[in-house]
């Protein structure tokens, strides 16, 4: 049966409409608050029907910022009010963050803001637009300027992450191994209590001893008072994610012609976009197994035992030549991401052996990586793929909704209902 797309685009617009707080998007009850990636997912579908509220979700973000350059993970609006965990009395950042207003997360997600700026820009009038930019353009800077100083130790390009939650694909098995480093077993861990699994039951959510390992490293962070050199001595989790560092090229990419647009030296966003392209090509992709590894600082090795989609997400931000694109085809081909068998695109392949359908990064497909990897299929001009997803995508919409996560063996929704940040991302992709 043929899909109503146009159904859905209102649908989508009413998700969004009725998630709408005012100042900036609520996702759902599972996360009460504003997060890093999501809000510039947010401005993207927003943009395509009411800029003047992209514009906004986005403004509310970058007003946030910490005085460093950094845009948090979380910006705890309704501060401890709404139950979220870990919320601000867990990330104590206030202390140390130095900046005024609703309290923040401690940690950051991938950098999407100056994509999400860019895109809002070319959907407002022009002098609105150009407006928007001039205050966007030295706020995305310093975040860029954040990312590059404090996390890319060695000045060649690579960013790094600390924490899961940083790299937004939170339990993928890829990072099981750094995980395990943490040791649980020799000091108490202050007790906490979970709020996600009384929205989602526990077996599409991260296991508990995860949580454990989560939390162990907030707690690092306030111990070495938000101090990132203390902390990258100290945490155990250090890895350079190709997923992330591909993002932050489509970023630089947005920021450079942002740069030109406002009339600023593009220079430094330029060095930062050929040097990020560079090491990741040098540094994470394997010319042998033709895809991106994480590579993990602590232990100076390729996180290289499992099979998920950061191999590919580098499709994404023009980090790859054509040569390089199609065999990183071939081999998702080859490790069953498209297979009739299932919905594409399964986040953790099903060849690998820690493949959960059900659980969260593990397996579910979702529109967050869809999306990622449709932009990146199509930049290099596999359309048949892009189609393929977007089938198998708006296939399950139509089912059921959308869903957070799906389970690519049976569909059935995995994740939160009616979510807002997948019906913007549906908007964008149809747009
Ligand atoms: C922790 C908000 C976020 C997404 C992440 C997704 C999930 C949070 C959680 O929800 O993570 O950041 O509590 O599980 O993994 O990608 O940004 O939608």
């Amino acid at each position: 049966m043929e899909i109503d797309i146009n159904k859905h685009i209102q649908k989508a617009k009413r998700t969004l409409i009725g998630s709408w707080l005012g100042n900036y998007t609520k996702l759902s009850d599972l996360y009460p608050h504003q997060w890093g990636w999501d809000a510039a997912f947010m401005g993207l579908g927003w943009s395509t029907f009411a800029p003047q509220k992209a514009k906004t979700e986005i403004k509310t973000q970058l007003a946030h910022q910490w005085p460093n350059g950094m845009v948090p993970q979380i910006i705890f609006h309704a501060g401890e009010a709404l139950n979220y965990y870990p919320g601000p009395n867990r990330w104590q950042a206030h202390h140390y963050s130095g900046q005024d207003g609703p309290p923040t997360s401690g940690c950051i997600q991938p950098p999407m803001q100056a994509v999400a700026v860019l895109r809002i820009y070319q959907q407002l009038d022009y002098e609105e637009g150009r407006q928007f930019l001039t205050w966007a353009y030295p706020r995305l800077l310093q975040w860029h300027r954040y990312l590059y100083r404090e996390r890319c130790p060695d000045d060649d390009g690579l960013v790094y992450v600390r924490h899961p939650w940083e790299t937004g694909l939170d339990n993928l098995p890829d990072w099981d191994k750094p995980l395990e480093r943490i040791d649980l077993s020799t000091q108490a861990l202050p007790s906490y209590q979970r709020e996600d699994n009384k929205h989602i039951t526990d077996k599409h959510r991260p296991d508990h001893i995860y949580y454990d390992r989560y939390t162990r490293l907030v707690d690092l962070f306030y111990h070495n008072n938000y101090d990132e050199e203390k902390i990258r001595k100290e945490c155990p989790f250090i890895v350079e994610d190709p997923a992330f560092n591909a993002m932050l090229c489509e970023a630089n990419t947005a920021l450079v012609t942002i740069a030109n647009i406002v009339n600023r030296t593009a220079y430094e966003p330029r060095q930062w976009l050929k040097q990020t392209r560079q090491a990741m090509n040098n540094k994470l992709y394997s010319a042998e197994d033709k895809r991106f590894y994480a590579y993990d600082r602590k232990n100076s090795d390729l996180l290289d035992s499992h099979e998920s989609l950061v191999g590919y997400i580098p499709l994404y931000g023009g980090v790859v030549d054509n040569e390089q694109a199609e065999s990183m085809v071939k081999r998702m081909k080859e490790k069953e991401y498209f297979s009739d068998q299932r919905y594409a695109l399964a986040t953790t392949s099903p060849t690998d052996n820690k493949y959960t359908p059900q659980n969260y990064w593990r397996g579910p497909l979702w529109p967050f990586t869809n999306w990622l990897m449709a932009q990146g299929l199509h930049d290099y001009g596999f359309d048949q793929k892009v189609r393929r997803i977007e089938n198998d995508w708006y296939k399950l919409i139509d089912q059921h909704g959308f869903c957070e996560n799906y389970n690519p063996e049976t569909g059935e929704p995995t994740g939160a209902y009616d979510f807002p940040v997948a019906a913007s991302l549906f908007l964008e992709q149809t747009h």
